[in-house]
């Protein structure tokens, strides 16, 4: 039996709610709303890092949701949803590690606006403007004539990638420009 402790605002859950649903995976949802309840005790027992998602698969606990994404695929295989070729792997894991590590951190600074509170520091927010188009440029180069990042099929590079690429237009980032969306 699998459960996802999940909180549907956070990207780096939905990017395991989604492979779930795309592997055709049967799970219970527990939500969590993260205003508090993770820091309860007994979400603390499963993740003492009190961070959604954490994925429970017959008692074995697993927190990090890219951790959770890798034992989703070699766990339950069918589909796909990684390259096997070395150079299509290497853009697909490409993809998600620059999600994490950069798109994501650069689109939070406009999480203010997003949530409709007073707008944050200017200069930050240039920067961080600057840091997306930066990312989505990139993206746009490690694209081929296939229709994904390495693949000829739905991988985990757009799972990750698209929990957050999803949201860049409700914080004024428009797509128009770029072939990702
Ligand atoms: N590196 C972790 C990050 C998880 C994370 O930061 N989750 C946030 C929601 S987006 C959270 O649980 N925040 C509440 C808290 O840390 O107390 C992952 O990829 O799973």
């Amino acid at each position: 039996m699998l459960t996802l402790y999940h909180a549907p605002i956070s990207p780096n859950s939905r990017r395991v709610w989604i492979t779930l649903l795309e592997k055709g995976l049967e799970f219970e949802l527990v939500e969590i709303k993260v205003d508090g309840e993770q820091f309860k005790p007994e979400f603390l027992a499963i993740n003492p890092f009190h961070h959604i998602p954490v994925l429970v698969d017959d008692g074995f606990n697993i927190v990090e949701s890219l951790a959770i994404l890798d034992y989703l695929e070699v766990r339950y295989p069918t589909p796909a949803m990684l390259p096997k070729d070395a150079k299509d792997l290497a853009i697909a894991r490409i993809v998600q590690l620059v999600t994490v590590n950069e798109l994501l951190p650069a689109a939070t600074t406009f999480l203010p606006e997003f949530l409709g509170l007073p707008g944050g520091d200017p200069e930050k927010i240039e920067k961080a403007q600057q840091k997306i188009t930066t990312v989505l440029k990139f993206f746009e180069s490690l694209l081929d004539n296939r229709p994904y990042f390495g693949s000829e099929n739905l991988t985990l590079a757009e799972v990750v990638a698209g929990t957050v690429v999803d949201v860049l237009p409700s914080v004024g980032i428009s797509l128009s420009d770029w072939s990702l969306d």
